[in-house]
This record gives C-alpha cells, structure tokens and sequence, in this order.
C-alpha cells in the first residue's frame, strides 16, 4: 500500500557524523512524518570534535541534481542549509524564484568548530539572491547581525535585525537566541508578517549539541509541509527540538549529536 505524504527537500552540506547537514535533516524530516529528499552542496570530513576538511561542489552539479529531483518530486517544502559558494548561492536564487513551495532559510557559514564551510563572505549574495525569495529564515545572532548589518547582543539587538532583515525581503525571520548570553538564551525572536513575538523554550537544556540548527530548520520546513503556518511550525519544531536535545546521543568524544529519533528511543 502506498500512501501519500509531503516531501521535504533538503539542499545542504554532507556531515559524515551524521547530527548536522542532509544527514541530520533526512532524519529530522522523516522523523516528523514526512518523505526526505536531499541534495548534497558540499563534502566535510567531520567527526563530533569539528570539520577539518570541506569540498564544495560545482554549481552545475548542484544543480542538475535539483533539475532531476524536481522534475519528478514535487517537495510540499524545502530548506537550505550550507550553499558553500556564491555561485552555489546565486544558482539558488533562481531555483526559488522559479518554485511556488515555501523556502526555509538557514543561513550557515560557519560550523561551530572547525573549518569555515563557505568560500569568502556570502553575506551579499544572500542579500542578493535569497532572502526575497525566503518564506522564513532563521539565523543565530551572529548571522543575523552579519545579515541585518549591526551586532546582535540581546533580545533587543535581535528586534532591530529582525526588521532589518525583513526589509531585505524575507517574509518571516526566526533569530535563535541560542548563542546569546544569560536569560537571553533560550529565547528566539520571531517576526511574522511585520508582528515580532519572543519565543521562550519550555526549558533550556544545558551543553551544547551538534546539528540544531539544521534540525530545526528541517522540522519548521516539514510542519510548513504538512500545512501548519509559521508561528504554529516554529512552535513545535522547538517543543520538538528540545527533547532532541534532551536525549541527545552520547556517540563519539566530543560534541554530542540531537538525537533526531529520540521518539523511538524507548524502542528496542
Ligand atoms: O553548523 C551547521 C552545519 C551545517 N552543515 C554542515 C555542517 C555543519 C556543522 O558542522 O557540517 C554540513
């Protein structure tokens, strides 16, 4: 028996360890229901203590991987995740522009140890080529300072940027407090058709973990493909992270990965 059910596309890098990237998404998405598809943009060598090595992919590679997908597929929802090259970028552009499903924009330049997974600063081409055509992007505070031009510090700071870039045409902006200091931590700003809302999570779980941000990302862009709206996407993709995070997975010697399936974690 088959049954029908929205696909999600992933256009990412490849993390090997398997927390972050189209590895991390797959999972995510296929978590909440729905059917996972993923096109690689880059190759890192990683394991949970950093990235040592990247290859970015060629545009037209990357490209003619989308083509074929999407010739065949049709994605209910997708996210971005590391594009890696401004050609990558500006390719991508044009592929949103020609899609009518919602974009989830995750802004990644940099991993959170290691080697940096772009070339040179793409800052511009994502003002350029990406942000008017996102249905939501959702960038920590360093990137939305890099992205709304002033520095993200507090809840406040994370306010102004989220206008900021809103202006530069994204339709909704998620800045995850996630690297902020203090109270401020567990705190996300959400602005949604020009209304800005403070998300608190229901509980801060303490460390750090590899692969959140890709993982909500995915999960925002599979909620969006089972028709949930923004806020209500954003919501429960949060309530979800943080369990993932509370059962993250004690693999490796370093950072530990979410634990994407931690829905079946009881299961033998
Ligand atoms: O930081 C997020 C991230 C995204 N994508 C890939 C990564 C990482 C972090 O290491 O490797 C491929």
């Amino acid at each position: 028996m088959t049954r029908s059910t929205p696909v999600v596309l992933s256009v990412a890098g490849s993390d090997p360890s398997g927390g972050a990237g189209i590895q991390g998404d797959l999972k995510t998405i296929h978590a909440l229901g729905a059917y996972g598809a993923a096109v690689p943009t880059l190759l890192t060598v990683q394991n949970t203590r950093g990235v040592t090595r990247v290859e970015l992919l060629d545009d037209d590679l990357v490209q003619a991987q989308l083509t074929s997908l999407l010739e065949d597929l049709s994605p209910g929802a997708a996210k971005t995740g590391a594009l890696g090259s401004e050609r990558v970028v500006e390719m991508m552009g044009a592929v949103m522009a020609a899609t009518t499903f919602p974009w989830v924009v995750d802004p990644v330049w940099l991993p959170s140890r290691g080697t940096p997974l772009t070339e040179g600063d793409l800052v511009e081409s994502y003002r350029d080529a990406i942000l008017p055509r996102a249905a939501l992007v959702t960038p920590n505070a360093d990137e939305a300072g890099k992205l709304g031009g002033l520095r993200v510090e507090s809840i406040d700071d994370a306010r102004q940027a989220a206008e900021a870039i809103a202006r530069l045409g994204a339709r909704a902006v998620l800045i995850k407090g996630g690297h902020l200091e203090g109270a401020a931590r567990g705190t996300d700003v959400l602005l949604v058709d020009g209304a800005l809302t403070e998300l608190h999570a229901a509980e801060v779980i303490p460390g750090s973990f590899h692969g959140t941000g890709c993982a909500l990302s995915a999960a925002i862009a599979t909620r969006l493909a089972f028709g949930d709206s923004i806020p209500i996407a954003v919501a429960a993709s949060k309530a979800w992270l943080t369990e993932a995070l509370r059962s993250a997975f004690a693999v490796g010697a370093h950072v530990p990965p979410v634990n994407h399936l931690w829905e079946l974690a009881d299961k033998p």
